[in-house]
């Protein structure tokens, strides 16, 4: 079933400054982490994704700055998520279109991805991952 979910990291703060730690497996990352990646020095204005994943659950964390997700479900749902703190992610799973924009000029988006990268697993035409949704398929 596909869903969005959002998280809250527990910060470790003391006078030194902060500290975020995430697991696998967890409650807030429900999956093996197979494969790590990061989007940066993003062209201002731009907007990235425009896609769906068939199986892949991910994590989205902006580690620095600060980047605007949006979600669409397969039942019609829309959302969008504002990530603008290290303790804000963002769990993706299964069959949501998702767009990232409006990216600070230092924004640094982290993502945690259940799978090693699999261009099969990508539906990159949004009238297909309507069909699919309306399948219910997936
Ligand atoms: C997603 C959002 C949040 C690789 O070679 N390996 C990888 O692991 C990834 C993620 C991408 N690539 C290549 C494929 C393309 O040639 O990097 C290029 C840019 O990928 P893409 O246009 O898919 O990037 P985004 O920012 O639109 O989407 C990415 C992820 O691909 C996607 O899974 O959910 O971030």
């Amino acid at each position: 079933m596909a869903a969005v979910r959002e998280l809250r990291f527990v910060q470790h703060g003391d006078a030194r400054g902060q500290l975020i730690a995430i697991e696998s497996l967890s409650e807030l990352v429900p999956f093996e982490v197979k494969r790590v990646y990061y989007i940066f020095d993003t062209t201002p204005g731009t907007v990235r994704g425009k896609h769906a994943h068939k199986a892949l659950k991910q994590v989205l964390i902006c580690v620095s700055g600060a980047c605007t997700i949006e979600c669409e479900l397969p039942d019609g749902g829309k959302s969008e998520y504002r990530l603008d703190w290290p303790d804000r992610g963002l769990l993706i799973d299964g069959l949501v279109w998702r767009n990232m924009k409006d990216f600070s000029k230092d924004a640094v988006l982290l993502v945690l991805a259940s799978e090693h990268y699999t261009e099969g697993d990508y539906i990159r035409d949004y009238a297909t991952f309507r069909e699919c949704a309306a399948a219910g398929n997936l």
